[in-house]
This record gives structure tokens, C-alpha cells and sequence, in this order.
């Protein structure tokens, strides 16, 4: 495991009780139309994400190999991953590639967790745009970047906090091959 200091460690872990406490109270107004209250209980909080956490997003993608459905992008899983077609010899195969997620509700995002796959390194995502897209509105830029060729966790931040339901993450090169592949995109909340 790699060393890291304590402010490091310490950031990561509010970020993942941020995340939590994110999921339950866009949940909280998905199911009961009104905003979230301040003071909700923190068991209600854990509950209700838990009934809603990620289960319900729509994935989708410009393209995939048998066995690297886009599915494979969120599931959880940091061993299986999405991954475009082999065959590179047609245009419409190579780059850019495109991942789209349908939150099913608007949330309320400061950034994603972006995992490589593990197994191989064909496909890794070098330079990307992200995407967002709240309803009714137009496709904006959030974040232009690059990846370094490794398969640990990467942290994507945006300027600041967006509100989107629909999500695109697109690929314009890659380290290894004119293939990505990516195993698991997690949200910040
Ligand atoms: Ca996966």
C-alpha cells in the first residue's frame, strides 16, 4: 500500500462521508419531493443510502467489446472494466470514446473517482473531457485533463459543485492502444 500522510488519509476519509451523506439527502428529495431538512437522523441517512446508491443509473457508451459492457464501468467492481472494441481498423472504433451515465435525477457533484482497469493496461485513459448536462440545458465542459498510466483510484475535480443528471466522461487518447478501458467511475459528492 502506498504511504501517504495523514492530512492525505484524513481528506480522503471525509470525502467518503461527504459522498454518503450526498447520496442520502439527494435520495431523500427523490422520494419525498421536498429538499432534504437539516437535523435528519444519521441511521436515516445510511438507510437511505443505501436504498439509493448508484443502483439506479443508466450507462451507456459509443461502443464496447463482448465482456467489457459499459455496465462494467459502475459496478462496483474494480476488477472488471469497460472497454471498446479490439478491432481498431474502422473509424468509428478508435478515439475519442465516449462513456455516458443517466443519474435518474438531478445530483449535486464536485468531482468523480476515476478507476483504471487492473488487469492489463490496454485502454487506460490519457487526456479526457468530462461532461455534464442538467435538464432541458445544453452539454457543458467541466474538466479538461490526464491520467497518469496507473490503475489506483484517480480524483477528478471540477471548479466547483455542478448540478446534472446526465454524465460524460470522454476519452481522446489513450497510454496503450486506440482503446479505453476503465473500471470503475464513482461520483463526489
Ligand atoms: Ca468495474
Amino acid at each position: 500500500m502506498k504511504q501517504q500522510g495523514q492530512g492525505t488519509l484524513q481528506r480522503e476519509v471525509e470525502e467518503e462521508v461527504q459522498a454518503v451523506k450526498g447520496n442520502a439527502k439527494a435520495f431523500y428529495t427523490h422520494i419525498t419531493g421536498i429538499p432534504y431538512p437539516d437535523g435528519l437522523s444519521p441511521a436515516l441517512e445510511t438507510v437511505a443510502d443505501k436504498l439509493g446508491g448508484g443502483k439506479n443509473w443508466q450507462v451507456t457508451s459509443s461502443g464496447n467489446q463482448p465482456g467489457g459492457e459499459p455496465e462494467k464501468a459502475i459496478d462496483g467492481d474494480a476488477g472488471s472494466n469497460w472497454h471498446t472494441p479490439w478491432d481498431t481498423s474502422t473509424k468509428e472504433n478508435r478515439h475519442p470514446h465516449t462513456l455516458g451515465i443517466d443519474f435518474g435525477r438531478v445530483i449535486s457533484v464536485s468531482g468523480l473517482k476515476l478507476t483504471g482497469r487492473t488487469s492489463g493496461v490496454n485502454g487506460r485513459i490519457k487526456d479526457f473531457v468530462i461532461w455534464t448536462r442538467a435538464e432541458g440545458v445544453a452539454w457543458k465542459q467541466v474538466k479538461k485533463g490526464d491520467l497518469p498510466d496507473i490503475a489506483e483510484p484517480q480524483t477528478v475535480r471540477f471548479s466547483g459543485r455542478v448540478s446534472t443528471r446526465h454524465l460524460r466522461i470522454e476519452s481522446l487518447s489513450s497510454h496503450h492502444g486506440d482503446f479505453t478501458s476503465l473500471a470503475e467511475v464513482n461520483v463526489i459528492y
